[in-house]
Parts: structure tokens; C-alpha cells; sequence
């Protein structure tokens, strides 16, 4: 490694052993970074030096009315939070910031601000509770915090109930202390630290839906791959493109697409709070934008709703999260015009790895390995599997897994034998002939039904084809003489009654759609499926339902 530039090496200290590393490849041209590099320098410093200084960066809607900031100001903004982090609350480079606010200007700036402190951010997802909270303060000795004040309650209990954090300022706060208070009084200049490109600047707590957080730690380095990957071969932005969507900030999917991208590319975001499907199509409509970043949920309720709204501004979607059916796909596109660009992505990952451009979607399919990245399904042997057989996702390229001080990194890397250093998202796919790759499943939520394998996502897809069907979500639930049986969850449109016939009905349906074998035994009717705030189905809330 470089000289790093932490004084505080903790992060340093408990990433992986070394022989645990995932192994990475930098052949693309606009991949060969500099030894040294802070990525919201990069981003930001370098982008109003760049001549960009006077174009709009951030619009949002405070207090209801529109507000837009440009680069230079944000710059500004960015240097004063920069100065009262390390003046006032006396932070030196490598210490850990938990950041806390629903997507808005100051949470944009106060990221920024950390990042070119050389300052570690750990940005959390709004909704989490405070026993949450103490699991992500204690695993990276967080010592101080940014938070929006609306979201003091689970800070003030998280912060009683931990050691390591020390000081809490909040934002979007006009009182006495409040961060806003502090950066007024502070000149807009700072003297950015020059980190090294492989000093760690992020770590990113995954939102997995069981189990201990894991904390993924990344480099200044891999938030500029994630900008010089995905964004360039597949969305293809412009400088007048005007981002928008739903993902957190404090999820690497909304971080790339919500901010990173927009700024490495001299576009604009909007960031609003809190956003449905209706609320995000007006918001579009209002600001204009062009980019669109949510999870298929989403894309399958705006479907319908589009009509109300004047899209003529929008012109790429990008779907990620989860995997998009067809159904949808085709649902939306009817609805809107567009082709959406589907990608997985994983925060292990820190973003997209595979993926398509609208021109080259394949139904069905995720896409293929996007350029900087190399995929391959394997089997259990680690060897690779013939086209159409299903086995297990391994990906390398210029970034990988690297958690901080968990045993787990073995499940994640393969840390022997010929693919020794890929990464192994955990996901069940296949491939054809020409290298696009299908999602099967989470290779843990595979269906094991008397010896058949069965993938819960192909029966959804049959499923959302039912004209009576809004969403579901398809489980494995234990069954004494089959071993596990297939179950259904399912909200119907409005109009749709859930009862026996119904159930007889859909049964039938999927069993003219796909294999027999695969029809849902149990059927279930709820009124909406549980999701994580990323849009992710938690699967384990519907093997218990019932
Ligand atoms: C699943 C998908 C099928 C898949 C993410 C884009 O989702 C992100 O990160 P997470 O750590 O979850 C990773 C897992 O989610 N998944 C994501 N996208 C797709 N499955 N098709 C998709 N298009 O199981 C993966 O292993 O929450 C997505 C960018 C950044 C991200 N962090």
C-alpha cells in the first residue's frame, strides 16, 4: 500500500489478512488512477477547477420550494463542515463519521466534508433503530456523528448506549450548537487531505436482511471505479443530465447513482426525501430529470400511474436491488417508452458489475459483465458452468470485498484454488450462449421441493404475468413429506378478490406457464409484501406468515 494519510489506522488495521484480499483488475484505461487521490476532490474540487463552478449540482425541495445549489457553493459548503469537523470536533484523518439524514443537500455536503477531511464516513439508512445503530457505532469505533435533527431520537438512544461515540452535531437545525451554526462562522476554504488512492474512505454497512450488519470497507479509489465503470459503458450521462430516484444515500446504489455519478459526470441531482411511486413521477416531472434510480417495485407501481404525469423529460431508468421481471420490464415500457437498464450490484461490490445498455437488453436477462469486470458462474467445485446450467455468480474487477474484521470475508472471497481472489455474490445464475447472465435466485433461497430445484424469483415472474396480480413474493416453506413446498405471497390489484378460486386460478396459471412441478402449493393474500428500505422483499417475514 501507498503511505497512508491516517493518522488513526483502525480501519487499516482490521481489514482482511491480506491473503484474504479480493484480487483486482484495472485494465481499463480510464482505471489507471494515481497513487494518491481523494475521491471528493475528485468529484468536487477539481470539477469547479474544471469550469464548472457555476452549474447547478443539488435541486431539492426545502420547506416545499424549490432550491438548487451549483458546485462552487457546494464546494464552500463542503470546506465549512470540513473545518468545523476538524477544528472544532478535533478529528484527525482515518476516524470513523456516522452519517444519519434522509437524502437532502446538507446530507450530500456533509459526505463530501468527511471524505475530503480524509475522514472515514459510515452513512446509515434512515430507518434504523437505535440497538442498530450500537451494533455500526461499536464495529468501526465510530467516535463522532452527523445527524439530521429530525432523526435525534434513535441518535440520542444510540449514542447512550455506546462508548466510542463522543460528539453528535446536527443539521438542517437553526438552534444553538447545530451544525449549520458552527459552519457560519467558518472561512469556505480547506486544506483537503491528500490521501492515498487505497486509504479507506467508506464503510458501508450492508442491508442485509438477517443476521450481524457486515461492514464493507472502501477506498478513495473504488468510489471513482464505481463512477468509471457502470455510468460510463452503460447509462451514459451527460453533463445536462438531471438525476433523480429513490435509493438512500447511505446505500452504495443511491451514493453512485444519486451523487457520485452525477458529480463525476458535471450533471445535477435531485434529492428528495422520502419518495412513493406517484411522489417520484411528479418529482420528475417537476425537476425535469432525465435519470432515473429506483428498485423494481417501484418501476412496477409507476407503471400504472405514468399516464397522470408528463415524462417527456425522462430519458434512462435504471432498476437495481432486486431483480426485475420481465413482466415489469415489458409493463413499464409500454407504459413510458423506455427500456429500462436493469444491473446488480452488491455493497460487497460497492456497485454494478453486470448490466446492459437499453440497445442491448435481453429478456430475461440482467445483461452481461460490464466492461472493467469479469463474471462467471461456477459450480460448487469452482469450476465453470456450461451455458444454461445453473451454478453460483463469482465477479472480479476493480473493486471487491474487503469487510472490516469479520470472519465471514471467507464466504465472500474464495480465498484458494484457481479463483483464488473473485468474489462470490451469493447469487444463483445462469448464462447463455453469448454471455448475458439470468438470475435464478439468492443461492440460499433456492426451493428444494421433493429433489426438484426450484428458484423463487422464475415463479414470481409467472405469477406477475396474472392480470389479478400487483406483487408477490415466492418462498420455500418446510413441509414433512416434500422437504420444503413452494408458497406464494401475493397482492392483488384493486378489484381482486384472495379467495379459493383465486388461489385455484393462479395455481393453474403457473402451471400453463412454466413448469408444472414449480406451481405454488400454498397461496397466500396479503395487502403489501415487507421490504428493507432498499426495496428488497425480506423472504424470511413470508416463510412465517401463515
Ligand atoms: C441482489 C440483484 C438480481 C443480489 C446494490 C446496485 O443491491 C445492492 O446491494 P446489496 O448489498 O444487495 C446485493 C444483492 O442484491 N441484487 C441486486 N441487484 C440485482 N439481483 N438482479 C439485480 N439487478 O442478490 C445481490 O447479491 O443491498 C445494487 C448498486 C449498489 C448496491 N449496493
Amino acid at each position: 500500500m501507498e503511505p497512508t494519510a491516517h493518522v488513526d489506522t483502525f480501519v487499516r488495521d482490521n481489514l482482511p489478512p491480506k491473503n484474504q484480499w479480493p484480487k483486482l483488475a484495472f485494465e481499463l484505461p480510464e482505471l489507471k488512477y494515481p497513487k494518491r487521490m481523494n475521491c471528493a476532490v475528485e468529484l468536487l474540487d477539481k470539477m469547479v477547477a474544471g469550469g464548472h463552478g457555476e452549474r447547478t449540482v443539488i435541486r431539492a425541495l426545502i420547506d416545499g420550494k424549490a432550491y438548487s445549489c451549483t458546485y462552487r457553493t457546494l464546494l464552500d459548503r463542503a470546506n465549512q463542515i470540513a473545518r468545523v469537523l476538524t477544528e472544532d470536533l478535533k478529528l484527525k484523518p482515518g476516524n470513523r463519521v456516522l452519517l444519519r439524514a434522509p437524502n437532502n443537500p446538507m446530507m450530500a455536503a456533509c459526505w463530501l466534508a468527511v471524505t475530503k477531511a480524509g475522514l472515514i464516513a459510515v452513512p446509515t439508512m434512515p430507518l434504523l433503530r437505535a440497538a442498530e445503530l450500537v451494533q455500526i457505532i461499536d464495529k468501526a469505533k465510530v467516535g463522532a456523528a452527523l445527524c439530521d435533527l429530525r432523526l435525534s431520537e434513535e441518535m440520542e438512544l444510540a449514542r447512550a448506549g455506546c462508548r466510542s461515540l463522543k460528539q453528535v452535531l446536527y443539521f438542517n437545525d437553526a438552534g444553538a450548537g447545530s451544525l449549520e451554526q458552527r459552519l457560519a462562522a467558518k472561512p469556505t476554504t480547506f486544506a483537503n487531505v491528500d490521501t492515498a488512492a487505497d486509504d479507506p474512505c467508506l464503510i458501508a454497512f450492508t442491508s442485509g436482511t438477517t443476521g450481524r450488519p457486515k461492514g464493507t470497507v472502501h477506498f478513495h479509489r473504488d468510489v471513482l471505479a464505481m463512477c468509471d465503470c457502470f455510468p460510463r459503458s452503460c447509462l451514459k450521462p451527460s453533463r445536462d443530465d438531471i438525476f433523480c430516484g429513490t435509493p438512500p444515500l447511505a446505500f452504495t446504489f443511491g451514493l453512485g447513482g444519486l451523487l457520485c455519478f452525477p458529480m463525476r459526470f458535471g450533471a445535477s441531482t435531485v434529492l428528495i426525501e422520502r419518495l412513493l411511486p406517484d411522489t417520484l413521477l411528479a418529482t420528475i416531472a417537476k425537476f425535469k430529470a432525465t435519470i432515473c434510480f429506483t428498485a423494481p417495485t417501484f418501476y412496477r407501481q409507476m407503471a400504472g400511474l405514468v399516464r397522470n404525469h408528463d415524462l417527456r423529460s425522462l430519458k434512462k431508468c435504471v432498476s437495481a436491488g432486486e431483480a426485475l421481471p420481465d413482466a415489469t420490464r415489458q409493463m413499464f415500457k409500454e407504459a413510458s417508452g423506455i427500456e429500462i437498464i436493469d444491473g446488480i450490484g452488491a455493497t460487497e461490490m460497492i456497485h454494478i458489475f453486470i448490466s446492459h445498455t437499453p440497445e442491448r437488453v435481453r429478456r430475461g436477462a440482467t445483461g452481461y459483465a460490464i466492461p472493467g469486470y469479469a463474471a462467471m458462474v461456477v459450480d460448487d467445485a469452482g469450476k465453470p458452468c456450461a451455458p444454461g446450467v445453473v451454478g453460483r455468480l463469482a465477479v472480479q474487477g476493480p473493486t471487491g470485498c474487503r469487510y472490516l474484521a469479520d470472519p465471514r470475508q471467507k464466504d465472500y472471497v474464495i480465498i484458494q484454488g484457481n479463483l483464488r481472489g473473485w468474489n462470490l455474490t451469493g447469487d444463483a445464475y445462469k448464462t447463455d450462449a453469448d454471455g448475458y447472465f439470468y438470475y435464478q435466485a439468492r443461492t440460499d433461497d433456492m426451493i428444494i421441493s421433493a429433489g426438484y430445484n426450484i428458484a423463487g424469483p422464475e415463479v414470481e415472474a409467472a405469477l406477475l404475468q396474472h392480470p389479478a396480480v400487483a406483487e408477490c413474493g415466492v418462498v420455500g416453506v418446510a413441509d414433512a413429506e416434500r422437504g420444503q413446498i413452494v408458497k406464494a405471497v401475493v397482492v392483488l390489484k384493486s378489484g381482486y378478490t384472495g379467495n379459493e378460486p383465486m388461489v385455484k386460478e393462479l395455481q393453474e396459471f403457473v402451471k400453463k406457464t412454466i413448469a408444472p412441478y414449480k406451481y405454488p402449493r400454498s397461496v397466500e393474500f396479503m395487502a403489501s409484501l415487507p421490504r428493507t428500505e432498499t426495496g428488497k422483499l425480506q423472504r424470511f417475514k413470508l416463510r412465517m406468515t401463515g
